[in-house]
């Protein structure tokens, strides 16, 4: 599917850095990105050689995952002081969040939110959005005027996705950004194959849609993403490894391999300013 409705030149390139995710402990991977101010040190790095859009979850003093509205609040005033870069919470948070707090991160007012359109397995866990959680954030993000990513797990979440629109409408501003986010173990998987059958069935609706491949897949899907003409995320939430058995050293580094593969895909980094354009945000 080509990218639709957009004054955004074809070729430029969204790339999302995804720089902390709920998952890696900061024990193991001592370069992931915890505090706040190793957070913004992140962000200006990874804007500086081509990021425009940020998927940020935060962490406590302890380094474990948080939700907590103070915190998030500071992270998006401190993001917007310091980068241009479209600001996204994660709604998603740890699969351990309750569903109540999850609501409560769009009263940090950012750009823009994650939105999961389906339950998945997640590993060994589950990642619990249940549709009446899914309807009830989608009304609120129009509310608040937040622009939601809708994230999809599984072809099950393409086809939510579709029932969405067509009961509550467009979100705020009438962009409809998807990512695929492929390779978790439990949903769909990271492969050119499913990642061409996810965009075939996109809604119609859907202006922009980025790929992120867990693990391993990040090469696959990345490419696969470039072929049909999506956008990319990245970032040491979905991969801890450059290449087999080298550890990722931080996260420019890898917005820095997006933007050389877009390079060869004759796709150049959208700027911040354009990444608003194509979200329809002001
Ligand atoms: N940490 C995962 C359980 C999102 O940010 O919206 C969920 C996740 C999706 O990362
Ligand atoms: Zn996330």
């Amino acid at each position: 599917m080509e990218q639709r409705s957009s004054a955004v030149d074809p070729q430029a390139l969204l790339i999302t850095v995804a720089p902390t995710g709920a998952e890696t402990a900061k024990a193991d991977f001592p370069q992931l990105p915890t505090t706040l101010e190793e957070l913004v040190q992140t962000a200006q790095d990874c804007e500086a050689v081509g990021a425009a859009m940020i998927h940020v979850h935060i962490r406590d003093d302890e380094h474990r995952p948080t939700l907590d509205l103070a915190r998030l609040t500071d992270t998006v005033a401190a993001l917007r002081e310091s980068t241009d870069l479209v600001v996204q919470l994660s709604t998603g948070g740890s699969v351990h969040d309750p569903l109540e707090d999850r609501l409560k991160v769009l009263d940090a007012a950012p750009d823009s939110c994650s939105l999961t359109m389906g339950t998945t397995n997640f590993g060994d866990d589950v990642f619990s959005n249940p549709w009446p959680f899914v309807c009830d954030l989608y009304q609120l993000s129009q509310e608040r005027q937040v622009v939601p990513e809708f994230e999809l797990f599984d072809l099950g979440h393409v086809a939510a996705l579709h029932r969405l629109l067509d009961r509550y409408g467009l979100p705020h501003g009438g962009a409809v950004h998807c990512d695929l986010v492929m390779g978790v173990p439990g949903g769909m998987p990271g492969t050119a194959d499913a990642l061409v059958a996810a965009v075939a069935t996109l809604p119609g609706q859907v202006t922009s849609w980025s790929a992120t491949g867990i693990g391993r897949t990040t090469l696959p899907v990345a490419l696969a993403s470039l072929s049909k003409g999506g956008h990319l995320r990245v970032g040491m939430e979905d991969v801890l490894t450059i290449r087999k058995g080298e550890q990722v050293v931080n996260n420019r580094q890898l917005v820095e391999r997006a933007v050389a593969l877009g390079d060869l895909a004759q796709r150049r980094p959208m700027t911040t300013a354009e990444a608003r354009t194509l979200l329809r945000m002001k």
